[in-house]
């Protein structure tokens, strides 16, 4: 296992979700954390367990990834820190409506989050990887994969995502650089409840019927990506529960 220990892992949307989960899943393994999420409550309390149970260092700092100047400031305030991981994983869904009756606010809520928040944190991040040849994983999705009724502009941001680490790949090709992509499939996390605007029935149903991800199995995943050693990227992972089989196919009791 390949982990260096002087240097930081930078997570976004760290407050709950595969977010927090990796932050865990890292701390255990005694790597210093920056952990970034709108709530700042939230951090908090996960900043001093994870400072006590694992006598790490860990930094926090409320911020709003789609706030674009916000997010030039966080990275003007943590200058000369040294960053081997950027976990850019801070991204949401609003709404599951036919193209034609979408809320377009929501549809421009999941493109300054998904698309313009996630290339802000990704591009400002890259100055500080090159010093220590770190590593950025990407949060996609399978609904970047394949299309689902409702999943129209999430897909679509899913999809840019790929894309996106596909890019980085190449465009950071002698920097020594690792740029790993994951896609889960349906993981219990507050995404649904984000998504269906806290519509309790509607997310629960979700998850029902089936053993769907949880948080942590992703979380395994990303620690797995980011502790090869340094000459092996593996560029993407598809990661779905068994009984899943694509966005819209599930083997439910
Ligand atoms: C979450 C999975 O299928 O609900 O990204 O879009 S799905």
């Amino acid at each position: 296992m390949h982990l260096n220990k002087n240097a930081f892992a930078l997570i976004t949307g760290a407050s709950s979700g595969i977010g927090q989960a990796t932050a865990e899943g890292l701390a255990a393994l005694g790597k210093n954390l920056i952990i970034v999420a709108r709530r700042k409550d939230r951090l908090e309390e996960l900043h001093q367990r994870l400072e006590k149970e694992h006598g790490i260092t860990v930094k926090t700092y409320s911020l709003d990834v789609s706030d674009l100047r916000a997010v030039e400031t966080f990275y003007q305030d943590i200058a000369g820190l040294k960053i081997d991981m950027l976990i850019n994983n801070a991204g949401l869904s609003r709404g599951k409506e036919s193209f034609e009756d979408y809320n377009f606010s929501d549809w421009e809520e999941m493109i300054d989050v998904n698309i313009k928040g996630f290339l802000k944190i990704a591009q400002l991040a890259i100055p500080f990887l090159k010093a220590t040849k770190g590593h950025i994983v990407n949060l996609s999705s399978t609904a970047g994969l394949e299309a689902y009724e409702g999943g129209n502009v999430y897909g679509g941001t899913k999809s840019f995502v790929q894309m996106i680490s596909k890019s980085l790949r190449i465009d950071l090709i002698t920097t020594g650089i690792r740029v790993t992509d994951i896609a889960p499939g349906m993981v219990n996390t507050e995404f649904s409840s984000v998504r269906f605007r806290g519509d309790k029935a509607r997310s629960e149903a979700v998850y029902k019927g089936y053993e769907e991800l949880s948080a942590d199995d992703i979380a395994d995943n990303i620690v797995y990506c980011v502790t090869r050693p340094p000459h092996v990227n593996i560029e993407s992972l598809v990661v779905y529960p068994t009984a899943q089989a694509s966005p819209r196919i599930f083997h439910k009791k």
